[in-house]
C-alpha cells in the first residue's frame, strides 16, 4: 500500500525564536516572518491532504516550533524522544498525553540515550537512523529495539557534518532519495535512485514528500528543476526565518 499521511501536528514558533540554537551566519529569525512562513507551511500540507493540529507556542523552549525532534511516528507506534541538545530536554513534556490520542502503543527513549527524530528517516518500514551530537548510540539502540518489537527495522548511520541525518538526505518515496554532502557515494544509500544536491544548495537537501507532492524551499531552482524533472509536483515555500535556525521543512512537523 502506497504510504498516505492524514495528520501534521506542528507548534507555534514563540517569540523567542530569536534565541535558538544555531550554526548558521545568517542572523536572528524575525518573529513575525516566521509566524507568517509557519503558517503558510500549515497551508500547504492542508492542501496536501493532511488535518493539521496546531499546539500553541511554548516560549521556555526557543526551539520548540522543531517538533520533529521530539517524537518519532511510524505506522506502528509512536515513539517520545529524548533531545540531545539540554535546551531541548524539556519540550517532549505533554508529547505523551497528545500522542496517546493517536497511538495506543506509545514507548519512550530513556537516559543515558539521546535520540532527535531529524536523525530518523523513514523508509517504508526501515528506519536509517544519524548517529549525531544529538542522537547517540545508547538512544539509537534503543530505537533499533523498540522498532524490532513493533516488527520494524532500524540501522545506524554515523554522520561527519551536518546537525542531523535529514538535513542532507531525505526520502521521496518512490525508491528516490535526495542525497548531499557526505552522503554522495554513500555505501549505505546505494540501492537508492539518487537526486544530487550541490553544496551551493544544501539547505534543499531537506525537501519533504507529502502525499506525492515535494515541498521544497525557495531558492534553490536546480534542486526543484532535478526533483521535478523525476516527475514529482513541487510547492516551493519561504522558509528564510527557520533556516536561521538550521531548520529546514520536515522539522516543522509531525506527520504521521
Ligand atoms: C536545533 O538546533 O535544535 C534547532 N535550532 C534546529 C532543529 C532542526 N530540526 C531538524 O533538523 N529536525
Amino acid at each position: 500500500m502506497p504510504l498516505t499521511f492524514t495528520t501534521a501536528i506542528l507548534r507555534q514558533p514563540c517569540c523567542e525564536i530569536v534565541h535558538g540554537i544555531t550554526s548558521a551566519k545568517l542572523g536572528k529569525p524575525d518573529f513575525a516572518r516566521a509566524v507568517s512562513q509557519h503558517q503558510k507551511y500549515a497551508g500547504v500540507l492542508e492542501m496536501c491532504g493532511l488535518q493539521v493540529r496546531m499546539l500553541e507556542s511554548d516560549p521556555r523552549f526557543p526551539d520548540s516550533l522543531f517538533i520533529e525532534d521530539i517524537a518519532l511516528c511510524t505506522p506502528a507506534c509512536a515513539i517520545i524522544t529524548r533531545p540531545g541538545a539540554p535546551t531541548r530536554t524539556g519540550e517532549t513534556e505533554g508529547m505523551r498525553e497528545i500522542l496517546s490520542e493517536y497511538y495506543p502503543d506509545l514507548e519512550e527513549i530513556a537516559s543515558p540515550g539521546t535520540l532527535e527524530a531529524g536523525d530518523v528517516m523513514m523508509v517504508g518500514m526501515h528506519f536509517y537512523i544519524g548517529l549525531s551530537a544529538r542522537t547517540n548510540r545508547e538512544g539509537a539502540g534503543q530505537l533499533m529495539s523498540i522498532l524490532k518489537d513493533h516488527g520494524l527495522s532500524g540501522s545506524m548511520v554515523p554522520l561527519k557534518e551536518v546537525l542531523h541525518l535529514k538535513t542532507a538526505v531525505s526520502y521521496l518515496e518512490g525508491n528516490t532519495l535526495l542525497v548531499c554532502g557526505e552522503f554522495i557515494g554513500h555505501p549505505g544509500f546505494e540501492r537508492f535512485n539518487k537526486i544530487e544536491v550541490t553544496v551551493e544548495e544544501a539547505y534543499a537537501a531537506n525537501s519533504l514528500w507529502i502525499n506525492g507532492t515535494v515541498l521544497v524551499p525557495e531558492g534553490f531552482p536546480e534542486t526543484r528543476s532535478k526533483i521535478e524533472r523525476e516527475g514529482y509536483p513541487v510547492i516551493t515555500l519561504n522558509m528564510s526565518e527557520f533556516q536561521k535556525l538550521d531548520g529546514g521543512l520536515s522539522c516543522l512537523s509531525l506527520r504521521f
